[in-house]
Protein backbone atom coordinates (compact mmCIF):
# COMPACT_ATOMS: atom_id res chain seq x y z
CA UNK A 1 0.00 0.00 0.00
CA UNK A 2 0.79 3.55 -0.38
CA UNK A 3 3.40 2.64 -2.72
CA UNK A 4 3.62 5.44 -5.43
CA UNK A 5 3.13 8.02 -2.93
CA UNK A 6 6.03 6.37 -0.84
CA UNK A 7 8.59 6.24 -3.63
CA UNK A 8 7.34 9.62 -4.60
CA UNK A 9 8.33 11.34 -1.49
CA UNK A 10 11.36 9.65 -1.03
CA UNK A 11 12.31 10.82 -4.47
CA UNK A 12 11.80 14.53 -3.05
CA UNK A 13 13.83 14.14 0.23
CA UNK A 14 16.51 12.55 -1.04
CA UNK A 15 17.82 15.89 -2.35
CA UNK A 16 17.39 17.11 1.55
CA UNK A 17 18.19 14.65 3.09
CA UNK A 18 22.15 14.95 3.50
CA UNK A 19 21.98 18.64 3.19
CA UNK A 20 23.59 20.90 5.98
CA UNK A 21 21.54 23.70 6.35
CA UNK A 22 18.55 24.51 5.37
CA UNK A 23 17.76 27.17 3.62
CA UNK A 24 14.20 28.93 2.03
CA UNK A 25 15.12 27.49 -1.34
CA UNK A 26 15.98 24.14 -1.28
CA UNK A 27 12.66 23.79 1.16
CA UNK A 28 11.01 25.46 -1.43
CA UNK A 29 12.32 22.83 -4.02
CA UNK A 30 11.73 19.58 -1.63
CA UNK A 31 7.98 20.58 -0.67
CA UNK A 32 7.00 21.56 -4.50
CA UNK A 33 7.71 18.05 -4.80
CA UNK A 34 5.77 16.81 -1.73
CA UNK A 35 3.05 18.51 -2.66
CA UNK A 36 2.81 16.90 -6.38
CA UNK A 37 3.17 13.34 -4.45
CA UNK A 38 0.56 14.32 -2.17
CA UNK A 39 -2.10 16.08 -4.65
CA UNK A 40 -1.15 12.48 -7.20
CA UNK A 41 -2.17 10.22 -4.01
CA UNK A 42 -5.69 12.08 -4.52
CA UNK A 43 -4.93 13.75 -0.66
CA UNK A 44 -7.83 16.67 -0.73
CA UNK A 45 -6.42 19.88 -1.86
CA UNK A 46 -7.02 21.51 1.12
CA UNK A 47 -5.56 19.67 3.63
CA UNK A 48 -2.36 19.57 1.22
CA UNK A 49 -1.95 23.39 1.04
CA UNK A 50 -2.05 23.63 5.17
CA UNK A 51 0.22 20.65 5.33
CA UNK A 52 2.85 22.20 2.80
CA UNK A 53 2.51 25.54 4.80
CA UNK A 54 3.12 23.84 8.16
CA UNK A 55 5.59 21.98 7.21
CA UNK A 56 7.60 24.81 5.70
CA UNK A 57 7.06 27.42 8.84
CA UNK A 58 8.66 24.99 11.07
CA UNK A 59 11.33 23.97 9.45
CA UNK A 60 12.57 27.37 8.44
CA UNK A 61 12.30 28.32 12.12
CA UNK A 62 13.81 24.84 12.75
CA UNK A 63 16.56 25.19 15.22
CA UNK A 64 19.09 22.15 15.14
CA UNK A 65 21.40 20.53 17.70
CA UNK A 66 23.26 17.53 18.26
CA UNK A 67 24.63 15.85 15.37
CA UNK A 68 21.75 15.78 13.33
CA UNK A 69 21.85 17.10 9.86
CA UNK A 70 19.09 19.70 9.08
CA UNK A 71 18.14 17.47 5.88
CA UNK A 72 17.25 14.98 8.58
CA UNK A 73 15.75 17.25 10.71
CA UNK A 74 13.01 18.02 8.07
CA UNK A 75 12.66 14.71 6.95
CA UNK A 76 11.52 14.17 11.04
CA UNK A 77 9.18 17.27 10.93
CA UNK A 78 7.43 15.62 8.07
CA UNK A 79 6.74 12.71 9.63
CA UNK A 80 5.11 14.40 12.32
CA UNK A 81 3.13 16.52 10.18
CA UNK A 82 1.77 13.11 8.69
CA UNK A 83 1.32 11.87 11.65
CA UNK A 84 -1.00 14.76 13.09
CA UNK A 85 -2.92 15.24 9.80
CA UNK A 86 -4.07 11.44 10.51
CA UNK A 87 -4.78 12.23 14.22
CA UNK A 88 -2.45 11.58 17.34
CA UNK A 89 -5.33 10.66 19.82
CA UNK A 90 -5.70 7.29 20.95
CA UNK A 91 -9.24 5.96 19.18
CA UNK A 92 -10.64 3.16 20.24
CA UNK A 93 -15.05 2.37 20.08
CA UNK A 94 -16.04 3.68 23.07
CA UNK A 95 -18.72 2.13 25.23
CA UNK A 96 -21.87 3.42 26.97
CA UNK A 97 -21.89 3.45 30.76
CA UNK A 98 -24.39 1.50 30.71
CA UNK A 99 -24.99 -1.55 28.33
CA UNK A 100 -25.49 -2.27 25.89
CA UNK A 101 -23.55 -0.02 23.90
CA UNK A 102 -25.10 0.71 20.05
CA UNK A 103 -22.99 1.17 17.42
CA UNK A 104 -24.62 2.03 14.32
CA UNK A 105 -22.31 1.22 11.03
CA UNK A 106 -23.02 3.19 8.10
CA UNK A 107 -20.93 3.79 4.65
CA UNK A 108 -21.07 3.29 0.47
CA UNK A 109 -22.11 -0.49 -0.68
CA UNK A 110 -19.09 -2.71 -1.08
CA UNK A 111 -17.28 -0.61 1.35
CA UNK A 112 -17.09 -3.18 4.11
CA UNK A 113 -19.21 -2.70 6.40
CA UNK A 114 -21.28 -6.14 6.78
CA UNK A 115 -17.24 -7.31 7.07
CA UNK A 116 -16.21 -4.39 9.69
CA UNK A 117 -19.16 -5.15 11.73
CA UNK A 118 -18.36 -9.27 11.60
CA UNK A 119 -14.60 -8.34 12.74
CA UNK A 120 -15.53 -5.64 15.46
CA UNK A 121 -17.94 -8.18 17.00
CA UNK A 122 -15.10 -10.78 16.53
CA UNK A 123 -12.81 -8.84 18.49
CA UNK A 124 -14.92 -7.61 21.20
CA UNK A 125 -15.43 -11.25 21.87
CA UNK A 126 -12.12 -12.04 21.97
CA UNK A 127 -11.82 -9.17 25.15
CA UNK A 128 -14.71 -10.82 26.85
CA UNK A 129 -18.10 -8.86 25.70
CA UNK A 130 -21.39 -10.48 23.98
CA UNK A 131 -22.09 -9.34 21.09
CA UNK A 132 -24.89 -8.60 19.15
CA UNK A 133 -24.97 -8.54 15.03
CA UNK A 134 -28.10 -7.02 13.72
CA UNK A 135 -28.54 -7.18 10.39
CA UNK A 136 -30.53 -3.90 8.90
CA UNK A 137 -29.43 -4.32 5.28
CA UNK A 138 -33.36 -5.80 3.60
CA UNK A 139 -32.92 -4.62 0.38
CA UNK A 140 -30.23 -7.27 -0.74
CA UNK A 141 -31.28 -10.65 1.41
CA UNK A 142 -27.79 -12.09 0.16
CA UNK A 143 -26.80 -9.20 2.82
CA UNK A 144 -28.54 -10.98 5.80
CA UNK A 145 -27.38 -13.86 4.47
CA UNK A 146 -23.64 -12.62 4.89
CA UNK A 147 -23.67 -11.57 7.87
CA UNK A 148 -25.47 -15.01 9.25
CA UNK A 149 -22.73 -16.68 8.32
CA UNK A 150 -20.01 -14.38 9.48
CA UNK A 151 -21.73 -14.97 12.86
CA UNK A 152 -22.33 -18.73 12.48
CA UNK A 153 -18.63 -18.63 12.08
CA UNK A 154 -17.90 -17.02 15.42
CA UNK A 155 -20.74 -18.32 17.45
CA UNK A 156 -22.29 -14.99 17.84
CA UNK A 157 -26.22 -14.34 17.76
CA UNK A 158 -27.36 -12.62 14.42
CA UNK A 159 -30.73 -10.53 14.97
CA UNK A 160 -33.02 -10.37 11.90
CA UNK A 161 -36.69 -10.45 10.44
CA UNK A 162 -38.04 -11.06 7.50
CA UNK A 163 -40.68 -8.33 5.89
CA UNK A 164 -40.26 -5.45 8.31
CA UNK A 165 -38.25 -2.02 8.34
CA UNK A 166 -34.83 -1.28 9.67
CA UNK A 167 -35.98 0.59 11.98
CA UNK A 168 -38.60 -2.13 13.67
CA UNK A 169 -35.86 -4.79 13.12
CA UNK A 170 -32.74 -2.57 15.30
CA UNK A 171 -35.40 -1.70 17.80
CA UNK A 172 -36.28 -5.53 18.18
CA UNK A 173 -32.49 -6.21 18.53
CA UNK A 174 -32.78 -3.71 21.39
CA UNK A 175 -35.14 -5.87 22.74
CA UNK A 176 -33.54 -8.75 22.72
CA UNK A 177 -30.19 -7.45 23.43
CA UNK A 178 -31.68 -6.42 27.03
CA UNK A 179 -32.88 -9.57 27.59
CA UNK A 180 -30.36 -11.44 26.50
CA UNK A 181 -27.63 -9.35 27.84
CA UNK A 182 -25.82 -9.44 24.85
CA UNK A 183 -23.80 -5.83 25.68
CA UNK A 184 -22.61 -4.51 22.90
CA UNK A 185 -25.18 -3.71 19.55
CA UNK A 186 -23.81 -3.32 16.19
CA UNK A 187 -25.91 -2.68 13.88
CA UNK A 188 -25.50 -3.41 10.20
CA UNK A 189 -27.00 -1.09 7.26
CA UNK A 190 -27.88 -0.43 3.95
CA UNK A 191 -25.84 1.23 1.55
CA UNK A 192 -26.31 2.28 -1.99
CA UNK A 193 -23.37 2.74 -4.84
CA UNK A 194 -23.60 6.45 -4.66
CA UNK A 195 -25.53 8.70 -1.90
CA UNK A 196 -29.24 9.26 -2.25
CA UNK A 197 -31.19 10.53 -0.45
CA UNK A 198 -33.91 7.71 0.02
CA UNK A 199 -30.97 5.77 1.68
CA UNK A 200 -29.05 8.52 3.63
CA UNK A 201 -32.93 9.40 5.11
CA UNK A 202 -33.31 5.74 6.44
CA UNK A 203 -30.03 5.70 8.14
CA UNK A 204 -31.22 9.04 9.85
CA UNK A 205 -34.37 7.88 10.87
CA UNK A 206 -32.67 4.74 11.74
CA UNK A 207 -30.13 6.82 14.01
CA UNK A 208 -33.06 9.02 15.75
CA UNK A 209 -34.90 5.92 16.81
CA UNK A 210 -31.84 3.77 17.81
CA UNK A 211 -29.49 6.64 19.51
CA UNK A 212 -26.54 4.81 19.18
CA UNK A 213 -23.36 5.93 20.98
CA UNK A 214 -21.30 4.94 18.22
CA UNK A 215 -21.91 5.89 14.25
CA UNK A 216 -19.11 4.82 12.47
CA UNK A 217 -18.40 5.31 8.93
CA UNK A 218 -17.00 2.54 6.79
CA UNK A 219 -14.40 3.93 3.91
CA UNK A 220 -12.62 2.19 1.62
CA UNK A 221 -9.33 3.46 1.48
CA UNK A 222 -9.16 2.58 -2.68
CA UNK A 223 -11.27 5.55 -3.34
CA UNK A 224 -8.64 8.50 -2.62
CA UNK A 225 -10.76 12.18 -1.76
CA UNK A 226 -14.33 10.69 -3.25
CA UNK A 227 -14.43 9.04 0.14
CA UNK A 228 -14.02 12.37 1.95
CA UNK A 229 -17.27 13.68 -0.05
CA UNK A 230 -18.65 10.90 1.06
CA UNK A 231 -17.94 10.73 4.60
CA UNK A 232 -18.94 14.79 4.73
CA UNK A 233 -22.53 13.97 3.71
CA UNK A 234 -23.16 11.23 5.80
CA UNK A 235 -21.57 13.46 8.71
CA UNK A 236 -23.67 15.91 8.09
CA UNK A 237 -26.84 14.02 8.04
CA UNK A 238 -25.43 11.53 10.92
CA UNK A 239 -22.79 13.54 13.27
CA UNK A 240 -20.43 10.55 12.84
CA UNK A 241 -18.27 9.62 15.73
CA UNK A 242 -15.80 8.06 14.04
CA UNK A 243 -13.91 6.45 10.51
CA UNK A 244 -13.00 3.08 9.54
CA UNK A 245 -10.27 2.60 6.90
CA UNK A 246 -11.32 -0.67 4.87
CA UNK A 247 -9.15 -2.66 2.06
CA UNK A 248 -5.53 -0.94 3.30
CA UNK A 249 -4.19 -4.14 1.95
CA UNK A 250 -5.06 -3.36 -1.43
CA UNK A 251 -3.21 -0.84 -3.87
CA UNK A 252 -4.47 2.58 -1.91
CA UNK A 253 -2.84 5.44 -3.18
CA UNK A 254 -2.95 7.46 0.39
CA UNK A 255 -5.91 9.76 -0.32
CA UNK A 256 -8.30 9.35 1.94
CA UNK A 257 -6.28 7.77 4.86
CA UNK A 258 -4.34 11.29 4.63
CA UNK A 259 -7.25 13.49 4.07
CA UNK A 260 -10.47 12.46 5.99
CA UNK A 261 -9.41 12.87 9.57
CA UNK A 262 -8.52 16.50 8.71
CA UNK A 263 -11.39 17.37 6.87
CA UNK A 264 -13.93 15.24 9.08
CA UNK A 265 -12.27 16.52 12.61
CA UNK A 266 -13.55 12.38 13.28
CA UNK A 267 -10.58 9.83 14.56
CA UNK A 268 -10.20 7.06 12.40
CA UNK A 269 -10.35 4.35 15.06
CA UNK A 270 -9.89 0.79 13.18
CA UNK A 271 -8.17 -0.39 9.73
CA UNK A 272 -9.35 -3.36 7.59
CA UNK A 273 -6.21 -4.99 6.58
CA UNK A 274 -7.86 -7.93 4.71
CA UNK A 275 -10.81 -10.31 3.80
CA UNK A 276 -10.69 -12.42 6.84
CA UNK A 277 -12.37 -11.82 10.26
CA UNK A 278 -9.04 -11.59 12.27
CA UNK A 279 -8.04 -8.87 9.79
CA UNK A 280 -8.84 -5.46 11.55
CA UNK A 281 -6.54 -3.50 13.55
CA UNK A 282 -6.04 -0.33 15.53
CA UNK A 283 -5.21 2.70 13.76
CA UNK A 284 -1.83 3.72 13.92
CA UNK A 285 -1.05 7.11 12.05
CA UNK A 286 2.66 6.86 13.30
CA UNK A 287 2.68 3.43 11.83
CA UNK A 288 0.95 4.43 8.54
CA UNK A 289 3.08 7.55 8.48
CA UNK A 290 6.57 5.65 8.36
CA UNK A 291 5.26 3.04 5.88
CA UNK A 292 4.42 6.10 3.56
CA UNK A 293 7.64 8.09 4.49
CA UNK A 294 9.86 4.82 4.02
CA UNK A 295 12.56 6.37 6.43
CA UNK A 296 12.54 4.66 9.61
CA UNK A 297 16.12 4.91 10.26
CA UNK A 298 16.23 8.78 9.88
CA UNK A 299 13.23 9.29 11.98
CA UNK A 300 14.96 6.65 15.09
CA UNK A 301 17.85 8.72 14.54
CA UNK A 302 16.62 12.37 14.98
CA UNK A 303 13.96 10.87 17.54
CA UNK A 304 16.96 9.54 19.78
CA UNK A 305 18.83 12.60 19.22
CA UNK A 306 16.34 14.78 20.58
CA UNK A 307 15.64 12.65 23.89
CA UNK A 308 19.01 12.66 24.34
CA UNK A 309 19.07 16.60 24.36
CA UNK A 310 15.74 17.11 26.18
CA UNK A 311 16.62 14.68 29.32
CA UNK A 312 20.11 16.84 29.58
CA UNK A 313 18.10 20.19 29.59
CA UNK A 314 15.40 18.49 31.90
CA UNK A 315 18.05 17.15 34.28
CA UNK A 316 19.56 20.74 34.36
CA UNK A 317 16.68 22.61 35.00
CA UNK A 318 15.41 20.14 37.92
CA UNK A 319 18.74 20.73 39.18
CA UNK A 320 17.97 24.23 39.14
CA UNK A 321 14.99 23.60 40.35
CA UNK A 322 16.32 22.08 43.82
CA UNK A 323 18.38 24.68 44.49
CA UNK A 324 15.83 27.16 43.87
CA UNK A 325 17.86 28.92 41.03
CA UNK A 326 15.08 28.77 38.41
CA UNK A 327 15.63 31.89 37.08
CA UNK A 328 13.81 33.92 33.77
CA UNK A 329 16.73 32.83 31.43
CA UNK A 330 15.59 29.05 32.05
CA UNK A 331 12.35 30.53 31.53
CA UNK A 332 13.01 31.43 28.26
CA UNK A 333 15.05 28.10 27.43
CA UNK A 334 12.19 26.30 28.20
CA UNK A 335 9.73 27.97 26.60
CA UNK A 336 11.98 27.61 23.04
CA UNK A 337 12.48 24.35 24.14
CA UNK A 338 8.62 24.02 24.18
CA UNK A 339 7.94 26.05 21.47
CA UNK A 340 10.82 24.00 19.14
CA UNK A 341 8.59 20.99 20.07
CA UNK A 342 5.51 21.89 18.90
CA UNK A 343 2.13 24.01 19.33
CA UNK A 344 1.23 24.89 22.77
CA UNK A 345 -2.10 22.94 22.51
CA UNK A 346 0.02 19.85 21.29
CA UNK A 347 1.98 20.16 24.46
CA UNK A 348 -0.36 20.52 27.10
CA UNK A 349 -2.44 17.92 25.96
CA UNK A 350 0.49 15.69 26.89
CA UNK A 351 -0.51 16.62 30.21
CA UNK A 352 -3.07 13.88 32.20
CA UNK A 353 -6.10 15.26 32.00
CA UNK A 354 -5.89 18.08 30.25
CA UNK A 355 -6.24 17.20 26.90
CA UNK A 356 -10.79 16.82 27.26
CA UNK A 357 -10.28 20.01 28.94
CA UNK A 358 -8.71 21.66 25.92
CA UNK A 359 -10.33 20.24 23.06
CA UNK A 360 -13.01 23.27 22.80
CA UNK A 361 -10.43 25.94 24.32
CA UNK A 362 -8.70 28.44 21.87
CA UNK A 363 -4.80 28.78 22.51
CA UNK A 364 -3.10 32.30 21.74
CA UNK A 365 -0.10 31.01 20.10
CA UNK A 366 1.22 34.83 19.64
CA UNK A 367 0.86 35.25 24.00
CA UNK A 368 4.57 32.92 23.56
CA UNK A 369 6.19 36.30 21.61
CA UNK A 370 4.14 38.03 23.91
CA UNK A 371 6.19 36.55 26.73
CA UNK A 372 9.36 36.02 25.07
CA UNK A 373 9.83 39.71 24.11
CA UNK A 374 9.37 40.39 27.66
CA UNK A 375 11.45 38.13 28.82
CA UNK A 376 13.97 39.73 26.13
CA UNK A 377 13.84 43.60 27.66
CA UNK A 378 14.94 42.53 30.77
CA UNK A 379 18.61 42.94 31.38
CA UNK A 380 20.94 39.60 32.16
CA UNK A 381 21.07 40.83 35.91
CA UNK A 382 17.26 41.12 36.45
CA UNK A 383 16.53 37.79 34.82
CA UNK A 384 18.83 35.64 36.67
CA UNK A 385 17.42 37.99 39.93
CA UNK A 386 13.65 38.36 39.33
CA UNK A 387 13.27 39.51 42.95
CA UNK A 388 14.96 42.90 41.67
CA UNK A 389 11.83 43.37 39.32
CA UNK A 390 10.59 46.95 40.97
CA UNK A 391 8.19 49.13 39.54
CA UNK A 392 10.11 51.75 37.74
CA UNK A 393 11.98 48.24 36.22
CA UNK A 394 8.83 46.83 35.34
CA UNK A 395 7.57 50.11 33.90
CA UNK A 396 11.01 50.18 31.44
CA UNK A 397 10.28 46.69 31.04
CA UNK A 398 6.57 47.39 29.19
CA UNK A 399 8.10 50.09 27.40
CA UNK A 400 11.00 48.45 25.46
CA UNK A 401 8.92 45.22 24.86
CA UNK A 402 5.97 46.61 23.77
CA UNK A 403 3.56 45.64 25.89
CA UNK A 404 2.10 46.93 29.41
CA UNK A 405 2.69 46.89 32.92
CA UNK A 406 -0.01 44.82 33.63
CA UNK A 407 1.12 42.41 31.08
CA UNK A 408 4.60 42.55 32.73
CA UNK A 409 2.91 42.26 36.04
CA UNK A 410 0.74 39.66 34.78
CA UNK A 411 4.26 37.43 33.52
CA UNK A 412 6.41 38.08 36.56
CA UNK A 413 3.17 36.28 38.90
CA UNK A 414 2.85 33.44 36.29
CA UNK A 415 6.74 33.27 36.59
CA UNK A 416 6.15 33.12 40.64
CA UNK A 417 3.25 30.38 40.39
CA UNK A 418 5.41 28.66 38.12
CA UNK A 419 8.05 28.31 40.37
CA UNK A 420 6.14 27.29 43.08
CA UNK A 421 4.58 24.70 41.03
CA UNK A 422 7.33 22.88 39.93
CA UNK A 423 9.14 22.88 42.93
CA UNK A 424 6.38 20.39 44.30
CA UNK A 425 6.71 18.31 40.93
CA UNK A 426 8.15 15.21 40.67
CA UNK A 427 11.19 13.83 38.14
CA UNK A 428 8.65 11.83 36.21
CA UNK A 429 6.39 14.49 35.77
CA UNK A 430 9.25 17.27 34.48
CA UNK A 431 9.68 15.00 32.28
CA UNK A 432 6.28 14.33 30.87
CA UNK A 433 6.80 19.03 30.18
CA UNK A 434 9.63 18.23 28.30
CA UNK A 435 8.43 16.25 25.81
CA UNK A 436 7.10 12.87 25.12
CA UNK A 437 10.58 11.38 24.28
CA UNK A 438 11.86 12.63 27.34
CA UNK A 439 9.13 11.22 29.17
CA UNK A 440 8.81 7.67 27.24
CA UNK A 441 12.85 7.18 28.05
CA UNK A 442 11.68 6.52 31.68
N1 LIG B 1 -8.89 -6.92 0.88
C1 LIG B 1 -9.88 -6.53 1.68
N2 LIG B 1 -11.14 -6.75 1.32
C2 LIG B 1 -12.13 -6.33 2.14
C3 LIG B 1 -11.85 -5.64 3.37
N3 LIG B 1 -13.04 -5.36 3.93
C4 LIG B 1 -14.00 -5.83 3.12
N4 LIG B 1 -13.46 -6.43 2.04
C5 LIG B 1 -14.14 -7.05 0.90
O1 LIG B 1 -14.92 -6.07 0.24
C6 LIG B 1 -16.09 -6.61 -0.28
C7 LIG B 1 -17.32 -5.84 0.20
O2 LIG B 1 -17.44 -6.00 1.60
P1 LIG B 1 -18.83 -5.94 2.36
O3 LIG B 1 -18.51 -6.08 3.81
O4 LIG B 1 -19.80 -6.90 1.81
O5 LIG B 1 -19.29 -4.46 2.02
P2 LIG B 1 -20.68 -3.73 2.33
O6 LIG B 1 -21.45 -3.71 1.08
O7 LIG B 1 -20.29 -2.34 2.73
O8 LIG B 1 -21.36 -4.45 3.43
C8 LIG B 1 -16.11 -8.05 0.16
O9 LIG B 1 -15.65 -8.86 -0.89
C9 LIG B 1 -15.14 -8.10 1.32
O10 LIG B 1 -14.53 -9.35 1.47
C10 LIG B 1 -10.46 -5.40 3.70
O11 LIG B 1 -10.11 -4.79 4.72
N5 LIG B 1 -9.53 -5.86 2.82
MG1 LIG C 1 -23.21 -5.24 3.56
Amino acid sequence: MFESLSEKLEEALKKIRGQSKITEENVTDALAEVRRALLEADVNLGVVKSFIESVKEKSLGMEVKGNILPGQMMIKLIHDELVALMGTDKADVSFAPQAPTIIMVAGLQGSGKTTFCAKLAFQLKKKGRQPLLVACDIYRPAAVDQLKTLGAKMTLPVFSKDDAQPVDIASEALTYARKYGRDVVIVDTAGRLTIDEAMMQEVADLKSAIRPHEVLFVCDAMTGQDAVNTAQAFHERLELTGVILTKLDGDTRGGAALSIRSVLGKPIKFVGVGENIDQLEPFHPERIASRILGMGDIITLVEKAQSQIDEKEAARLEEKLKKNQFTFEDFLDQMRMIKKMGSLRDLLGMLPGMDKALRNVQIDERAFARVEAIVLSMTLEERRSPKLLNGSRRRRIALGSGTSIQDVNRLIKQFEDMQKMMKNMSRGKMAHLMGPQAAARR
